[in-house]
């Protein structure tokens, strides 16, 4: 899965928002490069950000998801939290939703249901503006897992059938190193669940963390998103989100020709 920001503070590659040609050449990019799938989000989830408004999200990133749909037949999937944007972007020509709040605001379960696609279920503690100022768990391998199969009961109820979701950790969305560590050393508990899981570890901060702690810039961690990347398809990960797509393609094909010789 490539990422396709369409916000204006981004935290890696913003500002591409303001034109949403640019956007759509950045998208058939990325599915150039080898993504199967494309990621579309319009709200910065960055720690401290503040929220879009609708119709700010709306205009951010239909335009987007019309021109990729009118221009390839790769998967698109649009990052939202909010029930008008799941309706639109589906009308749109969206494929799959991702959510970071796992369809937990007011309507957007029902918008998902309504709009009959798949749809991935990130577990966040906390809010994006407060989220990394203090997290606590007891088992966060246990409570992730509990929260998301929770989610997957409702979403059951509410007439998503469980073949159409999709299980993401949430890495560094209220989590630690320690945290983030253990999420990923245990992801084939989660893997265990049958569900397909989704790991989104490019450029985040604990590979900054990992790589002694020096102070970087985002685009200065591919080789440790490399690193993740192979790691969580090695603990069961069927999708990784990922900025730089045609590095982690490389990675994985050598990754498969290693291992088909061995
Ligand atoms: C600043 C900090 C900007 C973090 C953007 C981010 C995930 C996601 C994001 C993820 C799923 C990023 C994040 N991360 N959706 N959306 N899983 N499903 O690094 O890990 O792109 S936003």
């Amino acid at each position: 899965m490539g990422i396709l920001n369409v916000t204006p503070d981004s935290f890696s590659d913003g500002g591409l928002y303001h034109d949403p040609r640019r956007a759509i050449e950045q998208g058939l990019a990325l599915i150039a490069a080898g993504a199967d799938l494309v990621d579309v989000g319009g709200e910065s989830t960055r720690p401290g950000a503040l929220a879009p408004g609708v119709a700010e999200e709306l205009d951010r990133v239909i335009p987007v998801v019309e021109g990729l749909r009118a221009a390839s037949d790769a998967l698109i999937s649009v990052d939202t939290s909010e029930p008008a944007v799941m309706v639109a972007a589906v009308a749109a020509g969206a494929d799959m939703l991702n959510d970071v709040r796992a369809l937990c605001r007011p309507g957007a379960l029902p918008a998902a249901v309504a709009a009959g696609v798949p749809v991935c279920l990130m577990h966040m503690q906390g809010t994006p503006a407060t989220m990394q100022q203090a997290p606590r768990y007891a088992d966060v391998v246990g409570e992730v897992t509990a929260f998301l199969m929770e989610r997957v009961v409702a979403c059951v109820a509410a007439g998503l059938p469980r073949s159409s979701l999709i299980l993401d950790p949430g890495f560094g969305f209220g989590k630690t190193l320690e945290h983030n560590l253990a999420l990923l050393q245990r992801l084939d508990e989660l893997v265990a669940t049958g569900i397909p899981v989704l790991a989104g570890l490019s450029r985040k901060s604990m590979i900054r963390q990992l790589a002694g702690g020096r102070d970087d810039s985002p685009a200065d961690r591919l080789g440790g998103s490399l690193a993740l990347a192979l790691v969580a398809r090695q603990r069961g990960a069927r999708i990784v989100r990922v900025h730089d797509v045609a590095q982690t393609v490389q990675a994985f094909r050598v990754m498969d020709g290693f291992e088909s010789r061995s």
